[in-house]
């Protein structure tokens, strides 16, 4: 298809950008984190979110590459947001099982020249543990020698939850926002988020809220135990120049 034909282009075109969505301290709410979201901009059909074009990218087997061209980003944004700021955020980066068993994943992770606590990888939940071959989870363990976090997205929307925190010993889950959702209104998706910290507290593991929509549901899971929230009630995800703004006025009025 035409589609197609434009997606094995646009990588060298540098067509891919990051949109950034902040993630802010439950307790302070100030932004403490940036997950980065990959954006298309076709050269006709204008910005392009990912449910256009990532099923066509792993058909293609072009998703590792695009992947890969959001870490470097994401590494040099760091890098950029260090000299500018007084205290730049982490950013987080959506990782797919491809790039992850990719051979050349941890050389290029490496020659990226990561500082600790800067980058992050966040892995969906939807690529659980038990379907990582050897080569992804050899992976996953040599990431913590290269100073990359690793974060279990869409936490509790997938299978063998559990079981995958004990193997893989993430630093931080973050709950799937069809948990966060329906918090203010029902006490037994409160019970099931309760659980879920009690087992992510058990492990040392932190805890993200997705989907913050209202000042209810922020209270409710900071109250809770959650310690880091993401979701509209802050901010959508934004172009780099408004995120940038964004940051510039917290810190000033800080
Ligand atoms: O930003 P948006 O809601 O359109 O994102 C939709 C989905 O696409 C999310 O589940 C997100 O995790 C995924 N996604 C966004 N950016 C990337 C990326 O750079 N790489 C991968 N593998 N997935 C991404
Ligand atoms: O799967 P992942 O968690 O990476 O998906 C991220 C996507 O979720 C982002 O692209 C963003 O558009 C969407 N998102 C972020 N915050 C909210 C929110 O508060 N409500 C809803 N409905 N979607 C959100
Ligand atoms: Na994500
Ligand atoms: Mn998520």
């Amino acid at each position: 298809t035409v589609l197609s034909n434009d997606l094995l282009r646009a990588i060298a075109r540098k067509e891919f950008f990051p949109v950034y969505q902040p993630l802010v301290d439950s307790s302070t709410q100030k932004i403490v984190g940036a997950e980065a979201l990959v954006r298309w901009k076709h050269p006709t059909r204008g910005v392009l979110p990912p449910a256009m074009f990532m099923e066509l990218a792993q058909t293609l087997g072009v998703l590792a590459d695009i992947d890969q061209a959001m870490f470097e980003e994401a590494v040099k944004k760091r890098k950029t947001w260090e000299r500018m700021l007084q205290n730049p955020p982490r950013i987080s980066v959506n990782i797919s099982a491809e790039r992850l068993k990719s051979p050349s994943f941890l050389s290029t992770v490496q020659a990226a020249g990561v500082q600790p606590n800067t980058i992050i990888f966040e892995i969906s939940e939807a690529v659980t543990f038990e379907e990582l071959d050897d080569v992804s989870k050899y992976n996953l363990d040599a990431l913590e020698g290269l100073g990359v976090e690793v974060e279990i997205d869409d936490f509790g929307s997938g299978r063998a939850s559990i079981l995958s925190l004990l193997e893989m010993k993430p630093r931080r889950l973050k709950i799937d926002r069809n948990l966060t959702a329906p918090v203010v209104e029902s006490e037994q998706a409160r019970s099931l988020v309760a659980s879920i910290l009690d087992i992510a507290h058990t492990l040392s593991i932190e805890v993200v809220a997705e989907g913050v929509e209202t000042s209810q549901h922020a209270e409710i899971l900071r109250e809770q135990g959650c310690s880091l929230l993401q979701g509209y009630y802050f901010s959508r995800p934004i172009e780099e120049t408004a995120f940038e703004e964004l940051l510039q006025s917290e810190q000033a009025r800080s």
